[in-house]
């Protein structure tokens, strides 16, 4: 093989990993997981949309966009908002009232608080991840630009996986995919609330580093966990919300240690050409 023909694979060889290790993809070590957000949320009043009619019925009730703040593996930061130049936001949707339940917390027979349990709209709620080495992120155009499933400089980058509510958060009821409590019947206020998601399989360049059914059991890969509290920053939001989605992942797929592999093999036949 003539020394241009190596060096043109060579060159090809390295573009190919440099894009798998750092332009396209999330870097994480393998291993449990903390992700952290922020989100900007646009809800309805579950008491005004659940308690007086039917529900759920399949119209979305919630949906937001978020932006991942750091990534945690014990008390070690492994990724933070803006390393490498990279941004990883997302939206949330579909999720559709299924129960509200007063709730006394001082025995005087009139609610203080409401449970709230959520299922997902006939195609089901989901969450999408992506990364954007553009950052550009901003929440500041509000809900109407929302279009569809995609919102803009939030799902304008590379999808790393998308995930589909589950049920296993309420045992006795596996319709319902989010357990959410609310502090008072007004709205909006604070509370908090949790949940589990299963990556969609074949969905996104880093599906297959999530897809570890770490959590029930089952096919459950991420437990999504969120306190709220209502929208302070304008521009038509109605809840914000913060804390963890625990989540773990494997090692690096197949693809990119044959990547690695034959940049090693490549590096070999360099070294054989300077020899000879
Ligand atoms: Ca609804
Ligand atoms: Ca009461
Ligand atoms: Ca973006
Ligand atoms: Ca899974």
């Amino acid at each position: 093989m003539g020394k241009m023909r190596w060096f043109l694979m060579a060159g090809v060889l390295l573009f190919a990993v440099t894009l798998a290790t750092r332009g396209w993809a999330l870097t994480v070590p393998a291993g449990k997981l903390t992700i952290k957000f922020l989100d900007w949320e646009v809800v309805k009043d579950p008491a005004a949309e659940c308690g007086s009619t039917t529900c759920p019925d399949g119209d979305e009730d919630s949906w937001g966009i978020f932006k991942v703040s750091s990534i945690l593996q014990g008390s070690s930061t492994v990724w933070w908002d803006g390393k490498d130049g990279e941004e990883v936001t997302g939206i949330f949707y579909g999720f559709d009232y299924y129960q509200v339940i007063p709730v006394d917390n001082d025995g005087d027979s009139v609610a203080d608080s409401y449970r709230i349990l959520a299922t997902g709209v006939p195609d089901g709620a989901y969450l999408e991840v992506y990364s954007d080495f553009s950052p550009d992120f901003d929440e500041t155009q509000g809900p109407g630009v929302r279009s569809g499933n995609t919102y803009p400089t939030v799902t304008d980058g590379t999808l790393l996986f998308k995930a589909q509510f589950v049920g296993g958060i309420y045992p006795s009821d596996p319709e319902v995919v989010l357990d959410i409590s609310q502090d008072t019947t007004t709205f909006p206020t604070t509370g908090d609330g949790a949940g589990y998601a299963a990556i969609v399989p074949g969905v996104g360049s880093m599906w297959q580093t999530f897809d570890t059914n770490s959590f029930l059991g089952g096919n459950a890969d991420l437990f999504v966990q969120f306190d709220f509290a209502p929208h302070t920053g304008g521009y038509g939001w109605t809840l914000d919300s913060n804390d963890p989605v625990s989540a773990a992942a494997v090692p690096e797929p197949a693809t990119l240690l044959l990547l690695g592999s034959g940049l090693l093999g490549v590096a070999g036949a360099s070294r054989r050409m300077r020899r000879s």
